[in-house]
C-alpha cells in the first residue's frame, strides 16, 4: 500500500457534484483517508474563465503509479470531461501530487506534480491535512512551501467537517 494525495479541480457544471462523484469513484483503487476543505479558486494560468473549486485528498493504493495515471485519467473521461486547452476550463482534474516519497520522471508522469510548490490552490488544501508533509525533491515541508506563495484568490468554500485524519507520521 502506498500513501498517496491527489488535487482535484474543477470549473465546469455542478461543481460541487463533479467533486464529490470523484472522490466517490476514486475510492474504489484508493480509499480516501484525509479530506481537506473545498476551496473557491481564482484562475491560475488562463484567466477567462470561471473560478475554480479545488480540494486535495490523501489515499491509499495499490496501484503502480501508472495504473493509477490510467485510473484517474479514466475517471476525467467517465466523469464528463471532454479534451480541451491547456489550462483551460474542465469539469474535472485530477492530479497526482505525491505517490509516497518516490520520484518519477517519464514522458507523461512527473511525480510529484512539477508545479504543486508554486500552487496556493494546491498548498492551501494540501497544508491542511499534510502540513509537515515533506516534498522529496525540495526537502521542504508543505508550510514551508505555503508560506513562499502568495494567497490571495484562495477562499474557503465548504469546512471539511468529515474527515480530518492527518496521514503523515509523527
Ligand atoms: N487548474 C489548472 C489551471 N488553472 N486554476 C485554479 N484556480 N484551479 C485549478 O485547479 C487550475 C487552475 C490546470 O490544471
Ligand atoms: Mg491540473
Ligand atoms: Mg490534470
Amino acid at each position: 500500500m502506498q500513501q498517496i494525495y491527489l488535487a482535484l479541480g474543477t470549473n465546469l457544471g455542478d461543481r460541487e457534484s463533479n467533486l464529490a462523484k470523484a472522490i466517490e469513484q476514486l475510492s474504489i483503487h484508493c480509499p480516501v483517508v484525509a479530506i481537506s476543505s473545498i476551496f473557491e479558486t481564482e484562475p491560475w494560468g488562463y484567466l477567462d474563465q470561471g473560478k475554480f473549486l479545488n480540494m486535495v485528498v490523501g489515499c491509499e493504493t495499490s496501484l503502480s503509479p501508472l495504473s493509477l495515471l490510467d485510473f484517474v485519467k479514466n475517471l476525467e473521461g467517465e466523469l464528463g470531461r471532454t479534451p480541451n486547452f491547456r489550462n483551460g476550463p474542465r469539469l474535472i482534474d485530477i492530479d497526482i501530487l505525491f505517490y509516497g516519497d518516490q520520484v518519477i520522471d517519464e514522458p507523461g508522469l512527473a511525480i510529484p506534480h512539477p508545479r504543486l510548490h508554486e500552487r496556493a490552490f494546491v498548498l492551501v488544501p494540501l497544508a491542511e491535512i499534510a502540513p509537515t508533509l515533506l516534498h522529496p525533491v525540495t526537502g521542504f515541508t508543505i508550510e514551508k512551501h505555503l508560506k513562499d506563495v502568495p494567497e490571495e484568490g484562495i477562499m474557503l468554500y465548504k469546512k471539511n467537517t468529515g474527515f480530518t485524519v492527518q496521514m503523515e507520521k509523527k
